[in-house]
């Protein structure tokens, strides 16, 4: 008897929880349970074996069970003519619905996307490699060799189970792969994340983003590389924009020089931003030295090229009026709700 009401506890947890919806479910439903070989039946056929005293007890309880069972048959009937699911008979279609947060795409990913967006259209194929690099691959195929006092500014994080690796500083390393494939001529941008061991302020931090840029074949030359970034600063900043190029010094360029932008917030006057020169630095940029293509099986002699490349965080800071450069790692959404339906 006990073990008899035991199972009458089980099936009834089953019965609750049947949800096989439709006019086939309920069918199912009445076969499994009150057909004439289903379960009531069969429990009913257990009744011989419950001790005389306690048979009014139990055909009590089963008698129950089976008005259970028939009011459950009931409801799924009517869902399945009412073509509703079990479940669906529970829902109270007079509550509010859920709020579903819309996202917005990171000022960072916007900035990337604009300036990537702009060199595909000049016929640049997106690079992506590796932020785990190899000294090769970072610092020695680019003219940095160890000892290079130019490794200094370029500070970065080793990873302590193995120093051979260590975390990119630029993302120079992917041209350096591509072109060790051997493929040219080779025109591609490079957008990725960076890192430098670098104290962390309102204007720096020991990761940020960059894109390069890299054009190799035969005859490429400076003013390629003059016409090319022009074009790129008329589409990012406006047609009246105006630029200065600047000798600088990079290992891995020679010539090597920084391009200026007129201040785009005073048009050159002088306020602030630019700290009242009129002018903006926003990329360095040069010709491919000789030796960095020798290190990737190039001729020198044949092919020449010119690399370029710049920060995203400067240009998204300077374009959406943000003053701290750690508001963009912080993942705060009342600072990233703010970019919702900009581009
Ligand atoms: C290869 C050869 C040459 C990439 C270049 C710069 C100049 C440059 C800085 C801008 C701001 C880094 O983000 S930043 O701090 N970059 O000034 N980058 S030329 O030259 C290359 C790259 C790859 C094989």
């Amino acid at each position: 008897m006990e073990q008899l009401l035991q199972q009458l506890e089980t099936h009834r947890k089953d019965i609750e929880a049947y949800h096989t919806p439709g006019a086939e479910g309920a069918e199912q439903f009445r076969i499994t349970y009150l057909g004439t070989k289903g379960l009531v039946k069969s429990l009913m056929g257990e009744m011989k074996n419950v001790p005389s005293e306690r048979k009014k007890e139990f055909g009590q309880i089963l008698n129950d069970f089976k008005q259970f069972t028939e009011a459950k048959y009931n409801s799924l009937k009517e869902a399945a003519e009412n073509g509703q699911t079990a479940a669906a008979v529970d829902i109270d279609l007079t509550l509010p619905g859920d709020i579903i947060p819309v996202g917005s795409r990171h000022p960072i990913s916007m900035m990337r996307n604009r300036i990537v967006s702009i060199f595909q259209r000049l016929g640049f194929s997106v690079a992506e490699g590796p932020e785990i690099e190899d000294d090769w691959h970072n610092f020695t195929a680019l003219n940095l060799p160890e000892h290079h006092p130019a490794r200094d500014m370029q500070d970065t994080f080793y990873i302590s189970t193995d120093p051979a690796w260590l975390l990119r500083t630029h993302t120079s390393n992917i041209q350096i792969r591509e072109m060790e494939k051997g493929r040219l001529p080779l025109r591609i941008i490079c957008p990725g994340r960076v890192y430098r061991n670098e104290t962390i302020s309102a204007r720096s931090h020991c990761f940020f983003h960059q894109v390069e840029g890299l054009y190799i074949d035969e005859n490429v030359s400076f003013a390629d590389l003059k016409q090319t970034l022009y074009f790129f600063v008329q589409e990012m900043y406006g047609n009246d924009v105006k630029v200065r190029f600047r000798p600088s010094y990079f290992p891995f360029t020679e010539p090597s020089a920084e391009m200026d932008i007129s201040c785009q917030l005073c048009k050159g006057v002088g306020c602030n931003v630019c700290k009242y020169t009129g002018w903006l630095e926003i990329l360095g940029c040069g010709m491919v030295h000789p030796k960095v293509l020798e290190h990737c099986n190039i001729d020198p002699e044949k092919y020449t090229g010119f690399a370029f490349g710049m920060g995203v965080e400067r240009p998204a800071l300077l374009k959406y009026g943000i003053n701290d450069i750690r508001l963009f790692s912080e993942n705060d959404v009342r600072f990233l709700k703010q970019f919702r339906g900009v581009v």
